[in-house]
């Protein structure tokens, strides 16, 4: 076989096996009380969050990465569980509905977070959020950026 179709044999294979590899992860947030453990949650684009112990709790992004969809429903329980898997890249901040009174939010890091994305995160969010939903701010500063 020739050099050149070896290679070609080798692309197509890795083309139709990559899908099916496994590489997307699953995290888990559980709700604890009022408060989402872990608070900021770092995946790859690709990956699913599943947020657990949801009974009483919701997760609604409040800050969405520029050309992003975000997750959970405004006004809604999801019920026991649910979850999300991110495709693109950037920071998510969500909160608890019902308990955004004692600050209970997260973040979720899709990807490479440099400063710059940081940094429109929390300024989208300091002209954006009013009253208690403020208190996203704080996690959203914690963001640990490359
Ligand atoms: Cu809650």
């Amino acid at each position: 076989m020739k050099l050149t179709k070896i290679i070609a044999v080798v692309l197509t294979a890795s083309a139709i096996l990559l899908p099916y590899a496994g590489f997307a992860a699953e995290v888990i947030v559980n709700a604890e009380v009022r408060m989402f453990k872990p608070d900021i949650v770092y995946i790859q684009p690709g990956d699913t969050v599943q947020w657990t112990n949801m009974t009483s709790h919701n997760a609604v992004t409040y800050i969405v990465q520029e050309g992003a969809t975000g997750f959970g429903e405004k006004g809604q329980l999801p019920g026991g569980s649910f979850s999300a898997t991110l495709e693109k890249e950037g920071i998510y901040g969500y909160v608890c509905e019902p308990h955004i009174g004692f600050g209970m939010v997260g973040v979720i890091a899709v990807g490479n977070i440099t400063a710059e994305m940081k940094d429109a995160a929390v300024k989208t969010a300091e002209e954006t959020l009013v009253g208690p939903f403020r208190r996203l701010i704080g996690t959203l500063k914690k963001v640990e950026v490359k």
